[in-house]
């Protein structure tokens, strides 16, 4: 009989030997820290949490493409363009590595991008605000990308290993990204008045939204605990979050600039950083499709889509006379 995974992993029906084999050896994996393989046995609900996981991170990186892109032919000199090109186009492939990651858990792509285009799937909160001036790409670079680091350089060490080993050349290309947008805004700070208030605007609007990217508090997390167990995750969302305002707190400082949290210090105490209370409501309605660029990120994906139709048949037809080729020779 065939056995029925529940919530847990464990089998809820009589299991098969080989299925019950196969949980002993998952659960034996787990425990010691190795890697699942896309052919071994796991549990129904841990390839659908690293489906979803997986997918909203593709999604993210994809959907993350377009305030940078915005600002391509906007960029001030043929340097910070070509580096902006580059940028965008790391985030295209990281898309990809995520996407061909997702799939070896058994969901095509075809499938995957359905979802996003049909704004049933969920991306990342972040993506969902405008990128108003230059000194935003400093921003995205410094504080999205910087939390964007602080989140996945543990997933390097996620349990199953197509995520792992695609999160490995992610976050090096990360630390460019962050670079860069520290960088730009070191350069604007040290500009004309001007300039130094168009970089404190742009951390000012961005400092909420990338403390949010590590998702809801502890309490409020419906995944977390399961994803630990399984070492998916290996940090909870508010000890990610402590990580990254620390970190931030003391690059600031080098930029000249300030955080818009009169509330942060570090309480030595508890040691931890407090920080000023974040607008949760924002957050859920930003995810649930009503942030203020939701509407227009997707309706551009569909547009690129619809655009790219010609290229995905052109790359099918060529397939299928190779193959037919192969065949006859
Ligand atoms: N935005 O139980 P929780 C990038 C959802 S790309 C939207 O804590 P989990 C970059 C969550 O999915 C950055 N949704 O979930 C790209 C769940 O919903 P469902 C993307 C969020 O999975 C281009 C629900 O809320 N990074 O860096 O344990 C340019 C409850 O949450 C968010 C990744 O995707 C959010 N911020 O933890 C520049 C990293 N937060 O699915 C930069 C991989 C939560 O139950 N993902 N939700 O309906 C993760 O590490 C985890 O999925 C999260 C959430 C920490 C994000």
């Amino acid at each position: 009989m065939a056995a029925q995974n529940d919530a847990g992993g464990h089998l809820s029906a009589v299991p098969s030997p080989e299925e019950q084999a196969g949980l002993e050896r998952f659960n034996a994996l787990i425990a010691e820290d190795s890697r699942i393989e896309p052919r071994d046995w796991m549990p129904e609900a841990y390839r659908k949490t690293l489906t979803r996981q997986i997918s909203q991170h593709a999604h993210s990186e994809i959907i993350g493409m377009q305030p940078e892109a915005n600002w391509i032919t906007r960029a001030p000199s043929l340097k910070r363009k070509a580096i902006l090109i580059a940028k965008v186009q790391d985030e295209a492939g990281h898309g990809l590595y995520l996407y061909s990651a997702a799939e070896t858990l058994g969901t095509p792509r075809e499938v995957l991008n359905e979802q996003l285009l049909s704004g049933k799937a969920k991306y990342s909160s972040i993506f969902n605000y405008p990128a108003l001036s230059w000194a935003d790409m400093g921003a995205i670079g410094w504080l999205v990308d910087g939390a964007a680091i602080a989140n996945q350089v543990p997933l390097c060490r996620a349990s199953y290993g197509p995520y792992g080993r695609a999160m490995v050349r992610i976050c090096k290309e990360e630390s460019f990204h962050q670079r860069q947008g520290f960088e730009i805004l070191l350069e604007l700070a040290h500009g004309t008045e001007a300039q130094k208030r168009m970089a404190q605007d742009a951390i000012n609007r961005f400092y909420e939204p990338a403390l949010m990217m590590f998702g809801p508090p502890d309490g409020d997390s419906p995944n977390s605990q399961q994803s630990m167990e399984w070492k998916i995750k290996r940090f909870s969302n508010d000890e990610l979050r402590q990580r990254f305002v620390g970190m931030i707190a003391e690059q600031v400082k080098v930029l000249g600039l300030t955080l818009p949290d009169p509330e942060l210090r570090f309480d030595e105490e508890a040691g931890r950083w407090v920080h000023k209370d974040l607008d949760w409501d924002e957050f859920k309605a930003v995810i649930a499709g009503n942030g203020p660029c939701n509407a227009q990120r997707l309706e551009r994906r569909r547009e690129a889509h619809e655009n790219g139709a010609w290229v995905r048949e052109a790359a099918a037809a060529y397939a299928a006379k190779k193959a037919q080729k192969a065949q006859v020779a």
